[in-house]
């Protein structure tokens, strides 16, 4: 079909969207699954690789345990992802910052896309498959301008092994990030919950906190997810198709 596509969503919706000022988004890797980058779980399946979980090869244990198999898990994905461009959701979203007052966009997804489609700001919640961090003095390194074929690179700072800078399974997200988060889902009017199948704690409960502080909340999945009856509306489909139309 060309031109503009029909609307999607009740009038209560897109007289809110009309209105509101302050809108939150929670993204996962449904919004990047029509870019080609696999989820974790959906469809009644969870990943794994080489045999394990991927709760367990990203886990800090395994950083401890492992850490040459925790860079070779990270080294394949983002291998992958260098052939995985934004897709219409991702670019819808990143229209959405002219369109509201103030949007937040809060993403559990760790491979960049929404930066790469012109969202500014993203609260990266995981991190980020594009930087690592040394074990002991902390610095950071752009991935993409090391030229380090160790496994682990070396910090160019200390000479110390670098990690993946990701949050890993049994680690706190990075705190000023979280705290940024849970307070613009306070603050919104609007919440929209994109593409994540709602079970991984704390960036789970950022719809929850925007709920009950009075938001009206919206759900964009094929899936329903646990979050599904806490929601005003969910627009059961793929996110590239529905965030466009609204
Ligand atoms: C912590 C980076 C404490 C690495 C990831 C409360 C209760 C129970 C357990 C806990 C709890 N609180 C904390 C925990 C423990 C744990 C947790 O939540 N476990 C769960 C699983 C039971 N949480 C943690 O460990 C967190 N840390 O709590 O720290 C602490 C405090 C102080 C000091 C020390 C420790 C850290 C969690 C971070 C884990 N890191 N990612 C990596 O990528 O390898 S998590 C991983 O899941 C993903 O990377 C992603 O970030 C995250 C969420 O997944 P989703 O994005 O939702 O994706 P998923 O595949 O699950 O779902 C895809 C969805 O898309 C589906 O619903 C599908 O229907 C939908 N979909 C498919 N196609 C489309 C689509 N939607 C739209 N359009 C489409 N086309
Ligand atoms: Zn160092």
């Amino acid at each position: 079909m060309h031109g503009q596509q029909q609307r999607i969503g009740s009038v209560e919706l897109r007289e809110r969207m009309r209105s509101a000022r302050r809108v939150f988004v929670l993204t996962g890797a449904g919004v990047s699954a029509e870019s080609g980058v696999p989820t974790f779980r959906g469809g009644g399946r969870t990943a794994v690789w080489k045999g394990m979980p991927f709760e367990v090869i990203s886990s800090a244990a395994m950083v401890e345990r492992d850490l040459p198999a925790v860079w070779e898990w990270f080294d394949y994905r983002r291998a992958a992802l260098g052939r995985c461009r934004p897709n219409a959701a991702h670019l819808a979203l990143a229209g959405w910052q002219e369109r509201f007052g103030q949007l937040t966009l809060a993403t559990q997804n760790i491979d960049g896309l929404h930066a790469a489609a012109g969202s500014r700001e993203v609260l990266e919640l995981h991190g980020s498959i594009w930087a690592a961090r040394c074990l002991r003095c902390g610095a950071r390194a752009d991935l993409r301008e090391l030229n380090d074929e160790d496994r682990p690179p070396a910090c160019l700072d200390c000479g110390d092994p670098l990690r993946p800078d990701v949050v890993l399974f049994g680690e706190a997200l990075p705190g000023d990030v979280y705290a940024a988060a849970a307070e613009r889902a306070a603050g919104c009017e609007l919440c929209f919950v994109v593409g994540t199948s709602a079970v991984v704690y704390p960036a789970a409960g950022l719809p929850v906190i925007a709920r009950r502080a009075g938001a009206y909340v919206v759900e964009v999945n094929p899936e329903p997810t646990p979050l599904s009856e806490l929601c005003h509306e969910t627009l059961q489909g793929p996110a590239g198709e529905i965030l466009p139309r609204l």
